[in-house]
């Protein structure tokens, strides 16, 4: 290590006096401005995992559905997932360090670590549309150098999307190539395998409106779009050519405030009517889970299915999971990364979280076993296994991305012949309500059983048990934000006027239990 280069490059880098971060539930996330030497010292950590783990790390500059303001930055582990928990700690040390304390931090990290500092280091790095994330990502690039890591830069990518150039490359190429045109080619040949299985015809195809957020997303479904010549249609919308990013559009945006954004957005319909209708994750988790239970069956194979969900999983949705579908449910905390942990405790583990986050995950050795069953099995289970297979092939096993998701979801649509309503009325959603109050510092909001009870500040908890009781098939819980300086407030009940009091009264209750700053909530939205 030259530590002299590394104090050199590192006050070109300087971190604002007193500036404290925590990694959290997606990595570091704040205001750009004060995110550089965040970057320089992730650069520098991914060197360090990447020698320890003798594989190549990933480096996402992004700030996911926060206002374009914002940004932040993930290390993805050598198999594309989150970064393992010890190395999270190491990466809120590292981002705290005051300048002159930084050589002693990375030589403890290398120390505790067992780092072997002579092996070589690759790490690739990615970047989101923000106007902040090229500058950052330079950031991270000086870091990696600087210790004397490799790199590529493959500039502009989903998130996902990286997942997958590291999975790739720490697998010798055999999931597929590292390369932005081998995962368009890895998820089209899958799509259009699997849509030949359809009934109809291709012209029946859905044509799909997309909200991209005016984001990433945007240029890179445009990028997807002629390796699917046929069989899909998609219409971009919030493309980034005019609107601010996640301004007023957004899954994030759609699903906490439960309308339609300013243009289009993935999966919601207008009934005749008029009124919205949204499907979310939980949808999302019900549609893709009862057809990989349907494909078991047919194929004759009792594989464990789970569906992994949080606490803002709609009542209805685990109520109908459990009791009509007869699949187990779990909850987690909020954050993929914990859903994914449980989701790995199955042959086949489903989770999503309501916003639409998530993914299916297949053990190896069911992928193995289909595979083979694929090869083998007579006419119609062989169909089926082919189904399958073609389903393990488009689900990203890296990383929950809604570019594989959205393939799926349309090709099991054109499978089983459904449309979006008949799809959105397998169950209707408790009317719900999510809401965000300021407080001056919210850890004083800790939680336990998966984040659906408050265990301090005291009696906020019993406060939310008087209001839930007063409301019919309702439920109630906060928790302090791990992207935003917020607290979130969710309710449910049986009507929207319901859960929207409900929501309301709890936000006041945490106002003046958990320390509100700013103007007390007013109710209505
Ligand atoms: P926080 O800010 O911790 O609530 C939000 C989402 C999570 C997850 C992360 C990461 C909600 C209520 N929370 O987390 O589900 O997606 O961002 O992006 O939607």
């Amino acid at each position: 290590m030259d530590l002299g280069a590394i104090t050199k490059y590192s006050a070109l880098h300087a971190k604002p006096n007193g500036l404290i971060l925590q990694y959290g539930t997606a990595g570091f996330r704040t205001k750009a401005e004060h995110l550089d030497h965040v970057m320089f010292r992730m650069g520098l950590l991914a060197v360090l995992r990447s020698k320890q783990t003798k594989s190549t790390i990933g480096v996402m500059v992004t700030a996911s559905h926060n206002p374009e303001e914002d940004n932040g930055v993930k290390l993805v582990d050598p198999l594309g997932e989150m970064l393992a928990p010890s190395w999270e700690e190491h990466a809120t040390c590292l981002a705290n360090a005051e300048e002159q304390d930084m050589q002693r931090v990375l030589i403890d990290i290398s120390e505790k670590e067992a780092v072997n500092l002579q092996q070589d280091a690759f790490v690739v790095i990615g970047r989101d549309t923000r106007p902040s994330s090229e500058k950052l990502s330079q950031s991270v690039i000086d870091g990696v150098t600087v210790l004397g890591g490799q790199f590529h830069d493959y500039g502009l990518l989903t998130t996902p999307q990286l997942h997958y150039m590291v999975y790739c490359r720490n697998t010798g190429g055999r999931y597929g190539k590292a390369t932005i045109e081998g995962y368009y080619q890895k998820l089209s040949k899958a799509f259009v395998e699997l849509t030949k299985q359809a009934s109809c015809s291709g012209d029946e195809y859905r044509s799909l409106k997309v909200d991209c957020a005016n984001g990433i997303g945007a240029l890179k479904l445009r990028e997807m779009e002629h390796y699917f010549s046929q069989g899909l249609s998609v219409q971009l919308f919030n493309d980034g050519s005019k609107g601010k990013l996640n301004h007023l559009c957004g899954a994030d945006f759609v699903k906490s405030h439960q309308k339609p954004p300013q243009d289009r957005i993935v999966y919601y319909y207008h009934d005749a009517d008029g009124h919205f209708h949204l499907i979310d994750g939980d949808k999302i988790a019900t549609l893709i889970s009862s057809f990989l239970k349907e494909l078991l069956v047919e194929i004759g194979e009792s594989l464990n299915i789970g569906v992994v969900q949080t606490a803002y999983a709609n009542g209805s949705s685990t109520r109908y999971l459990e009791e009509v579908m007869k699949v187990p449910v779990y909850c987690t905390k909020t954050g993929v990364k914990h859903l994914h942990h449980k989701a790995q405790e199955f042959d086949i583990g489903v989770y999503f979280e309501a916003n639409g986050h998530g993914t299916a995950l297949f053990s190896t050795a069911v992928e193995m076993k289909i595979k083979q069953s694929a090869e083998q099995l007579e006419d119609k289970k062989r169909k089926a296994a082919k189904m399958l297979e073609n389903i393990i092939d488009l689900f990203n096993q890296a990383a929950g991305d809604a570019i594989s998701d959205m393939l799926v979801i349309e090709a099991i649509l054109a499978l089983k012949g459904l449309t979006v309503q008949q799809w959105d009325a397998l169950y209707t959603d408790l009317p719900n309500r999510q809401l965000k109050v300021q407080v001056a510092d919210r850890r004083v909001i800790s939680t336990t059983d998966a984040e659906r009870q408050a265990v301090t500040p005291p009696g906020l908890q019993e406060a939310i048990n008087d209001l839930v009781k007063k409301y019919k098939l309702s439920r109630a819980f906060v928790r302090p934000s791990g992207t935003e300086d917020v607290v979130r407030v969710y309710a449910e009940a049986d009507s929207q006027e319901s859960a929207d009091h409900l929501a309301h009264e709890v936000s006041l209750a945490v106002f003046q239990l958990a320390g509100g700053i700013g103007e007390r909530p007013q109710p209505g939205f």
